[in-house]
């Protein structure tokens, strides 16, 4: 992932938000270019196929990025790997990153390892959520996440966070609630500059969803704008 980063001179995720499959294929055709990884909500595509599966997968060949089911499960061991591995999405077979809560135990995390970890996959423990009122965001849960990482770091590749979390390993953080234009919706949502995100928390990739396609907005343009702002941020951070 880091390497995909440097290379493309971008931290930047795309959070597909939309409900077919045709947006979904032409929205990461438009940003391929400029993302370092498209992230998707399969399960409110209302024409999904195995197709669009063999199509993402072309483009993120093409472009280059690599691709995170933002599946966010939820429940006991031996029905997430039912949840991750079968079903109609088959999650596991296509999705290099997916992520859970921790809320069931450890458990969870021992249940996806078993699918997704022979397929080489890495798992995102959601630490934090972007909503104020998250009770993610209760020190002692989020430091529970990262005991769990660490236990479980040939699996777990990194957090959803708003900032990075421990040095004690090389995780990715991956940060939502991203925006230059607005600072939240109206169920919630709070957004943070790439300068907050990248170079005053230590984040590694800003994922952006309506701050690209939203209403009147040119995703190209766009996602130029968020990958300029996000890795100025990420070298400002470094120098
Ligand atoms: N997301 C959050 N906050 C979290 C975790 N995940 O917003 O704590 C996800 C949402 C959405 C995206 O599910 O796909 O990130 C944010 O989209 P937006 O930029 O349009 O608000």
């Amino acid at each position: 992932m880091l390497l995909l980063m440097e290379a493309k001179q971008s931290n930047l995720s795309v959070a597909a938000d939309v409900t077919t499959k045709k947006e979904l294929l032409d929205l990461a055709d438009q940003v391929g270019p400029y993302i370092c990884l498209l992230k998707t909500h399969i399960d409110i595509i209302v024409d999904f196929d195995q197709d669009l599966i063999v199509q993402l997968q072309a483009l993120a060949k093409k472009h280059q990025f690599m691709i995170f089911e933002d599946r966010k499960f939820a429940d006991i061991g031996n029905t997430v790997k039912m949840q991750y591995g079968a079903g109609v999405h088959r999650i596991a077979h296509w999705s290099h990153f997916t992520n859970c809560h921790i809320v069931p135990g450890e458990g969870i995390i021992q249940g996806l390892k078993q699918v997704g970890q022979p397929l080489g996959r890495g798992l995102l423990l959601l630490a934090e959520m972007s909503p104020a009122d998250s009770l993610a965001n209760n020190p002692t849960y989020t430091a529970k996440n990262v005991d769990l990482a660490l236990k479980h770091s040939d699996f777990v590749a990194g957090f959803i966070a708003s900032r990075r979390l421990t040095d004690d390993h090389d995780f990715l953080t991956m940060t939502p609630g991203v925006g230059l234009d607005v600072t939240g919706d109206s169920m919630g949502q709070r957004y943070r500059s790439p300068k907050q995100i990248l170079t005053e928390n230590y984040s590694d990739i800003i994922i952006v969803g309506r701050g690209i396609y939203g209403t009147g907005k040119d995703p190209v343009h766009e996602a130029q704008r968020y990958q300029r702002a996000g890795w100025e941020a990420y070298l400002a951070r470094l120098s």
